[in-house]
């Protein structure tokens, strides 16, 4: 059967708050989760991650979770350990004692990041591209793919791990015209990784139909996911405004964009 409610973790966040507006279109009933409030709902709950009595009470009944919780960005490997790393795996043991089916994991474009970008010609990047973590951060979305795998290997949870490119509603730089995923097509890619049948643990590519796209979107395409939009009507407005991208400059020719080039940051 279709899943009907799902536990929505990051609910605060940026695309959290985008996928509250759009996924009850899809007939889903969201229950809500993330370390802050989440405005104008005071049904959320509110947890850490690591609060394992909180999330068994978020998980239990679930049809599915769509885990969105995390630090989205480079931080100290401290941070990012507890909330990405312990707090995805304390997710995942949580919904195997409590027989959760499917988990919908917000992978990254940073844990491929150091992957070169395809010049004119070449072919787009597969999705059983090496892992290159740019960042601690991409490392932590390479550890949750991995514990995704393992859950499915050994309990049969499945997860579909979306390697989001960049979820906003417009594109805001040149490389993101590569890897840009409109709200609705997000919205899209979610709903078909919750319903497709038997995806195991799948790793997809989350981006739009971008003219410029970078990689492969073959394996969200076998969930049933169909792109409609393209980013390719802001291309004039961001070219003019940043010129085209550098060959010469690291964060213009890799996947992960200014990540490869940011210096990681230490807790003192
Ligand atoms: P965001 O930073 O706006 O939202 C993340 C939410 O997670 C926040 O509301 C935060 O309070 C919550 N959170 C953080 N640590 C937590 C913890 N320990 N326990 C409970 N809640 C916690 O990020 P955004 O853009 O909404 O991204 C959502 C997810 O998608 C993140 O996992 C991010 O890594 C991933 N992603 C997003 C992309 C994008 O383009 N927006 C691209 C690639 C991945
Ligand atoms: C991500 O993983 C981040 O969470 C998001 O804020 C953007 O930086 C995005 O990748 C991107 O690469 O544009």
């Amino acid at each position: 059967p279709a899943p009907r409610t799902i536990l929505l973790t990051g609910a605060a966040g940026g695309l959290g708050t985008l996928m509250r507006s759009l996924l009850p279109e899809y007939g889903y009933t969201l229950r809500l989760f993330d370390v802050r409030p989440v405005e104008g709902e005071p049904d959320a709950i509110t947890a850490d991650l690591t609060d394992r009595e909180a999330l068994r009470e978020a998980v239990r009944g679930v049809d599915a979770v769509l885990h969105l919780a995390g630090i989205s960005l480079e931080a100290p490997f401290e941070k990012i350990l507890k909330s990405n790393i312990e707090g995805t795996y304390h997710l995942y043991e949580t919904a195997r004692q409590e027989g959760v089916p499917r988990i919908v994991f917000a992978s990254s474009n940073h844990a491929v990041g150091f992957t070169p970008a395809p010049r004119a010609g070449e072919p787009l990047i597969p999705v059983d591209t090496p892992r290159r973590p740019d960042t601690f951060y991409g490392l932590s979305k390479s550890f949750g793919e991995d514990l995704a795998q393992l859950y499915w290997d050994k309990h049969g949870l499945e997860t579909v791990s979306v390697r989001i490119g960049s979820c906003f509603p417009e594109p805001t730089s040149v490389r993101m015209l590569s890897v840009w995923m409109s709200p609705a097509d997000g919205a899209r890619l979610f709903h078909a990784a919750l319903t497709a049948e038997g995806v195991g643990h799948t790793v997809v590519h989350g981006s739009s139909a971008n003219t410029r796209l970078w990689w492969d979107l073959t394996t969200a395409r076998a969930l049933g996911y169909e792109p409609r939009d393209d980013s390719e009507p802001y291309a004039g407005k961001l070219i003019a405004e940043q010129g085209e991208l550098d060959p010469g400059n690291p964060a213009h020719t890799h996947l992960g964009g200014h990540f490869v080039n940011d210096p990681p940051l230490w807790p003192y």
